[in-house]
């Protein structure tokens, strides 16, 4: 028997306490990564997936959420690792952060500190494996509770603590060394202990230090009407305007503002003690404010965008059960678990999903349970509907692919050509 988690009744926001208001309900849903063998497809765990509006702070937050214990253990199955583009992102971050930040830092005499926070599978921090050797120097250290992938980043010499960040006690002034950089990319969104989490954020940054966070950036979600980022690992979702009445409270602000590729289309941080001061950045950072409706009219633009998601799952639903032969699916992301169980697609309609980690192969998809099988297999398979579920990979898929012509194959894009 499915079992159901707990229901935050009166829905306050999680960062001020005001009242928020509902504008989505995706129905129930299974744990998004949670990928089952057969012997566990009737003990799977639901909830419902509601999404909600903060009036006073503008945070967007999910109703209900799961115990971060049942998501991020032993069991994880997302390692950045398996994107070569994002391996490249996370590579030209590094090269940034040496050059801008830790040059100078080294021309004083003195060692950078940094910090990750989701180190995953240490993708990022091996770059800096020989700031890691340095045990008797300030160094590198990476936060990450989700055992399968943290054995991942210590093979790779990454130094981990396995404590959920927003948990650990950081000794006082003195012990732990202040850092200077503070990195945390797709991870700040999902940690329920918002408050606990800026806490230790100002805890252990130096006083000129800086937190550079890196998530999807919502304005993107609603232009691309991309309803698939909604799911219990996401329980956050920002806005600029959000996350600069969040930092405000918290005694830190925005400094400067980039927009990336990654995931759909995200927005990079840089977030520093103390208050916005007006001047040229921020000035920048109004006017990407000004830019969308997100920002100037959110309750209005929330609204429009959970009608126009109910469509577009009808849609989806009717256009995904009505193509002529068989279909299958290419990637597993936490992404499909929302697709498939709002539309209601399962083997019968999607018959496999071919993805490239091996702790998914073998199992079936959450909730649906479509076999999930080798991307080894997939270059002899001569069906032509083929559903790209990870469409945030396109050009990386493509190029690995040979092109959207190649087989005669007609690739379905759930978001971006929908
Ligand atoms: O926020 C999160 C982001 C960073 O990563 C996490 N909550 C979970 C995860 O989201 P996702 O699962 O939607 O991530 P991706 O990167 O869109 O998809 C990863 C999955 O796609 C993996 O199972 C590997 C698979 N994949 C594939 O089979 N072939 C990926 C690529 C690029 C491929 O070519
Ligand atoms: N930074 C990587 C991984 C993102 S997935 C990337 O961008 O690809 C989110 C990661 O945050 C997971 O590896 C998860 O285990 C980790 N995480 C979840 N809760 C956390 C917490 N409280 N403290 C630190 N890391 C956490």
């Amino acid at each position: 028997m499915a079992s159901r988690l707990e229901r935050r009744e009166a829905m306050k926001c999680r960062i001020c306490d005001t009242k928020c208001k509902q504008f989505l309900d995706l129905g129930k849903q299974p744990i998004a990564n949670n990928f089952v063998s057969k012997s566990q497809f009737d003990s799977e765990v639901f909830y419902n997936l509601t999404v909600h509006f903060c009036p006073q702070c503008f945070t967007i937050q999910l109703g209900e959420t799961v115990p971060p214990a049942k998501v991020f253990n032993e069991n994880y199955s997302f390692y950045t690792g398996t994107s070569q583009a994002m391996a490249d992102h996370f590579k030209e971050l590094a090269v940034m952060i040496n050059d801008r930040f830790f040059l100078p830092i080294a021309d004083k005499g003195k060692w950078p500190v940094m910090i990750e926070i989701g180190a995953n599978d240490g993708t990022f921090l091996q770059h800096f494996s020989d700031l890691m050797k340095l045990h008797d120097k300030p160094t590198c250290i990476g936060f990450e509770p989700s055992k399968s992938v943290a054995e991942v980043a210590k093979k790779k010499g990454v130094r981990i603590c396995g404590t959920p960040f927003e948990k650990h006690e950081f000794p006082g002034v003195g012990n732990w060394p202040k850092t200077d950089v503070i990195v945390s990319a797709n991870t700040f969104a999902h940690i329920e202990d918002r408050r606990g989490f800026l806490k230790n954020i100002k805890k252990v940054m130096a006083h000129d230090g800086v937190w550079i966070n890196e998530e999807p950036y919502f304005g993107n979600t609603i232009d691309r009407l991309a309803f698939d980022q909604f799911y219990n690992e996401h329980v956050f979702y920002t806005s600029i305007t959000s996350m600069a009445r969040t930092l405000e409270m918290f005694g830190l602000h925005i400094d400067s503002v980039e927009f990336l590729w990654t995931h759909g289309g995200s927005i990079r941080y840089f977030i520093k003690h103390g208050h916005a001061d007006p001047g040229p950045l921020t000035a920048f950072i109004y006017r990407s404010i000004h830019s969308n409706a997100l920002e100037t009219d959110p309750w209005e633009t929330l609204q429009a965008f959970g009608e126009k998601v109910q469509g577009r799952i009808e849609r989806l639903q009717s256009d995904l059960r009505g193509l002529k032969g068989p279909v299958v699916g290419y990637g597993a992301p936490a992404k499909m678990s929302t697709i498939t169980n709002a539309c209601g697609l399962g083997p019968e309609t999607i018959s496999k999903i071919y993805d490239t980690t091996s702790a998914k192969v073998g199992k079936f998809s959450p909730g649906q349970h479509i076999p999930i099988v080798s991307h080894s297999e997939f270059s002899k398979d001569r069906t032509k509907n083929v559903v790209l579920f990870v469409w945030n990979h396109l050009a990386e898929v493509m190029a690995k692919e040979g092109g959207r012509k190649k087989r005669g194959r007609k690739w379905i894009l759930p978001v971006l050509e929908y």
